[in-house]
C-alpha cells in the first residue's frame, strides 16, 4: 500500500540514495505521535477566543478561508474569486464586477497564497493578498470587513502562481508567471517555437500605503521558464527579490521527464529599487495590454470594472544591473527568506540537499562579477560564490519552508511526508516530525516576516487518506496543528481545511480584532439605490424595468404588497437593510429568481435582478433568521399577463383589498 503509493508520487529522477533515506522517515501511526496533552493546548473554552486568526488558501476553491488557532475551529470563508452563495458574492448586482476579467465574468478560479500586508517588515493588520492561478489576478481582502475590496488582472501572464509575494512595506505584491507564453503582438505561434517566442514575466503591483489602491508599476520580461514561488528581500535585502524557478531546460511538452534534466534551475533575483529607477528615469516600454481591473466601493457598496490598455515592460538585456541568477538544485519549488533578510533557502523537489544562498556574498559575487555565464543575455552568479552551505540529508521533495523568532527553519517535505526543523545558520537537523499525509506548505504565525511570532507550526497536508471518516471519493482537506515551544516539534490538533490549502499566514488576533467593522453606517450609504428609511421606499417603473427601493428591519419589508408588475418586466430588488447593530444582517430571496438570493449587511443595500417567467402572485421572504419574527418577514409581488392594465401599487399595513382591475 504505503510502496504504491510512493510509486505514484515518486518523481521519475528520484536518485537511490533518496529513496533510502524516504524508507526511514515512513510516518509512524498517529496515537503515538500525540501526547496526553496536547487536547488542553488547542481547547479554547466556550465563549474564550483563539489566539490567532488563519488565512488559508481555499486552492480549487478559489476562496480564502479564516479559522482560530489553536482551536482551528472555521470562522468564515472569504469569497475571492470563486462566486459565494454564502455570501451573495457574485449574485448581488453590485458584487459581480468583482469577478470580470478581460474574458468576461469567471465564476471559478483557483487560489494558492496568501500574503498579509506588513510594515517594516511586521504584519500590520490591514490586508490579505490573494493570487488567482488561472486567470492570472490579485485580489486584495479588507481585513476591517472580512471582504474582496480589489482584485486586478495580470496582464502577459499564465497561472498566476509566483504570487502575491510581499515587500516589508507593502510597497508591491508581486505575480510571475508559472507558464511561459508568447508575449506581444505575435501570440498565434507553432507550440514547438517556445525557445524562441515564448517568454515569462513578472509583473510588480505597486500597493497604494493609504488606500491599499494597487496599481501594475512595472513589469519584467525575462527567459521562458516557469515562475514557481518568490519572497522579498527584507532587513538588509530590502530592495531585492527573489524567484524560483523550474524549467531552464525550456521544455514544451512532458514536463516531468523534460523539465528535470538538468542538475540546476534558477533562483533569480532582482534589484526592485533599481527596477523602479530605470522606470523613473523613462526606461520602460509602454505595451498595449488588455486587464480588468475591479475596485469595490464601500461608500456605494457596489464594484466596478474598468479595463486598462498599457503596461510598463522593463527589459534585463537592456537594462543591466537589475536582475541576476543564482544556480539552484534542482526544480525549485519554494524560495524562502529568513527573518534576518540575509539567508535565502531554495526548495528543489528533486534536490537531495537544500541550498542556503547569502544575501552578502551574492553582493560579493555581484560586485566582483563573479559569473559562471549568461542565461538568455542573463548574468549567472557561481553557486559556490553565492552559496551559505547546504542542509545534508534533510528528507525528501522539500517543497517551502518558514521560520520562527530563534534562528530555526521549518521545511515541508512532500515525499517524505515530515516537517524538518533546522538551524539556519548551522544548517543542522535538529528535529523532524511526520505529517499526515504528503504536506504541502507549511505556517508559523508571522513565519515570512521580519518578526516571527512562533508558538506552532501548522501543516497543510494533500492527502488525508484515512484522517477522517470517509465522505465518499473525495476526503476533507486537512490541516494539522504542531506546537513549537519546545525543542521539539509536537502534534496537537488536526483539522479540516475549506478546498485544498495551499499557503497560509496566521496573525494575533488582538491585531485584527480592535479594527473589525461591525457595521455600515446608514448615513454614510452612498448606494445609487439606497432607500434611507421606510418613508422612502417605492417601486418606479422605467420602460420594462421595475426598481423597487426596498427596506428591511426586524421584522418587516417596506413595501411587502407589490402589484402591477407585468410579463417582459425585469425587477430589480434593491434592498436596503436599515439595522444599525453588529451581526444582524437580513436576507431576501423570492420565489423564482434564477439568480439566487441577497444577504445584506446592517447598513447596506443590495439589489436583487429576477425576471419573472409567469404570471401569478409570488412570495419572498427574509432568508436569514434575524429576530423572534423572521419566519413573519415575508410579502408578495403580483406578475400579471404582458397586456394587462393592473396599476404599479405597492404598500405595507394596508389590509385593504385593492380593487379589482380589469
Ligand atoms: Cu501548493 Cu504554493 Cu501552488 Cu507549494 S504550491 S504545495
Ligand atoms: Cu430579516 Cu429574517
Amino acid at each position: 500500500m504505503k510502496h504504491t503509493f510512493f510509486k505514484r508520487v515518486l518523481p521519475f529522477a528520484v536518485t537511490a540514495a533518496a529513496l533510502a533515506a524516504m524508507q526511514s522517515c515512513k510516518p509512524k501511526g498517529a496515537q503515538s505521535a500525540v501526547g496526553g496533552d496536547a487536547a488542553s493546548k488547542v481547547y479554547v473554552a466556550p465563549g474564550k477566543y483563539d489566539e490567532f486568526y488563519n488565512f488559508v488558501s481555499g486552492g480549487f476553491s478559489g476562496q480564502m478561508s479564516v479559522y482560530g488557532l489553536p482551536s482551528g475551529r472555521l470562522f468564515r470563508v472569504i469569497p475571492v474569486f470563486s462566486v459565494d452563495p454564502e455570501k451573495g458574492y457574485g449574485y448581488s448586482e453590485e458584487s459581480k464586477a468583482m469577478l470580470n476579467t478581460s474574458t468576461g465574468f469567471i465564476p471559478w478560479d483557483d487560489l494558492h497564497h496568501i500574503a498579509l500586508s506588513t510594515t517594516d517588515g511586521s504584519h500590520d493588520g490591514r490586508w490579505a493578498f490573494g493570487n488567482a492561478n488561472n486567470t492570472p489576478r490579485i485580489a486584495r481582502v479588507d481585513l476591517k470587513t472580512f471582504r474582496t475590496a480589489e482584485i486586478i488582472e495580470i496582464p502577459n501572464s499564465a497561472g498566476n502562481h509566483s504570487s502575491p509575494f510581499i515587500t516589508e512595506n507593502t510597497e508591491y505584491v508581486v505575480a510571475g508567471t508559472r507558464f511561459s507564453v508568447p508575449v506581444g503582438d505575435k501570440q498565434d505561434v507553432p507550440i514547438n517555437t517556445y525557445k524562441d517566442n515564448f517568454k515569462g514575466t513578472v509583473s510588480f503591483i505597486g500597493v497604494d500605503a493609504g488606500s491599499g489602491r494597487m496599481n501594475i508599476a512595472f513589469q519584467l520580461l525575462l527567459p521562458g521558464v516557469n515562475f514557481d514561488l518568490a519572497r522579498a528581500g527584507k532587513g538588509k535585502s530590502h530592495g531585492w527579490f527573489f524567484f524560483s524557478c523550474y524549467n531552464s531546460e525550456k521544455a514544451n511538452t512532458l514536463l516531468e521527464v523534460n523539465a528535470s534534466q538538468k542538475d540546476k534551475d534558477f533562483i533569480i533575483a532582482i534589484n526592485w529599487k533599481k527596477a523602479e529607477e530605470y522606470v523613473k528615469a523613462g526606461k520602460g516600454q509602454k505595451k498595449a495590454v488588455k486587464y480588468a481591473h475591479n475596485v469595490y466601493d464601500e461608500a456605494t457598496h457596489s464594484a466596478t470594472s474598468t479595463i486598462e490598455n498599457e503596461v510598463i515592460v522593463l527589459d534585463p538585456n537592456e537594462l543591466p544591473d537589475m536582475v541576476y541568477m543564482m544556480p539552484c538544485p534542482k526544480s525549485p519549488h519554494g524560495c524562502d527568506t529568513d527573518p534576518t533578510g540575509e539567508y535565502i533557502v531554495g526548495s528543489g523537489k528533486l534536490a537531495a540537499t537544500i541550498p542556503v544562498f547569502s544575501f552578502t556574498k551574492m553582493q560579493e559575487a555581484i560586485a566582483a562579477k563573479n559569473f559562471e555565464g549568461e542565461y538568455d543575455g542573463i548574468p549567472v552568479l557561481k553557486y559556490d560564490a553565492v552559496l551559505h552551505g547546504e542542509v545534508k540529508k534533510p528528507g525528501l521533495g522539500p517543497l517551502h519552508t518558514e521560520f520562527d523568532a530563534n534562528g530555526f527553519a521549518y521545511t515541508s517535505f512532500f515525499v517524505s511526508s515530515e516537517i524538518v526543523k533546522w538551524n539556519v545558520k548551522t544548517l543542522e537537523v535538529v528535529d523532524r516530525v511526520p505529517t499526515y499525509y504528503s504536506i504541502g506548505h507549511l505556517c508559523v504565525p508571522g513565519g515570512p516576516t521580519k518578526k516571527p511570532w512562533g508558538k506552532y507550526v501548522i501543516a497543510y497536508n494533500k492527502i488525508t487518506k484515512d484522517r477522517y471518516l470517509p465522505t465518499g471519493p473525495e476526503l476533507a482537506q486537512s490541516a494539522q496543528l504542531y506546537s513549537i515551544d519546545g525543542d521539539k516539534m509536537k502534534l496537537l490538533l488536526d483539522f479540516p481545511t475549506i478546498g485544498e490549502p495551499h499557503y497560509a499566514e496566521a496573525i494575533p488576533a488582538d491585531l485584527l480584532m480592535k479594527n473589525s467593522q461591525k457595521i455600515y453606517k446608514i448615513e454614510e450609504n452612498k448606494h445609487p439605490h439606497a432607500t434611507l428609511g421606510d418613508n422612502n421606499a417605492k417601486v418606479v417603473r422605467k420602460g420594462n424595468e421595475v426598481h423597487v427601493y426596498m427596506t428591511s428591519i426586524r421584522s418587516h419589508f417596506t413595501p411587502d404588497n407589490i402589484e402591477g408588475v407585468k410579463l417582459g418586466d425585469v425587477v430589480y430588488f434593491h434592498v436596503t437593510n436599515l439595522e444599525q447593530d453588529w451581526d444582524i444582517p437580513h436576507g431576501f430571496a423570492v420565489k423564482g429568481a434564477n439568480n439566487a438570493e441577497l444577504l445584506i449587511m446592517p447598513g447596506e443595500t443590495q439589489t436583487l435582478t429576477w425576471k419573472p417567467d409567469r404570471t401569478g402572485v409570488f412570495p419572498f421572504y427574509c432568508t436569514d433568521f434575524c429576530s423572534a419574527l423572521h419566519q413573519e418577514m415575508q410579502g408578495y409581488i403580483r406578475v400579471s399577463a404582458a397586456g394587462a392594465n393592473v396599476p404599479l401599487t405597492f404598500s405595507t399595513g394596508k389590509t385593504e383589498p385593492a380593487a379589482e382591475t380589469k
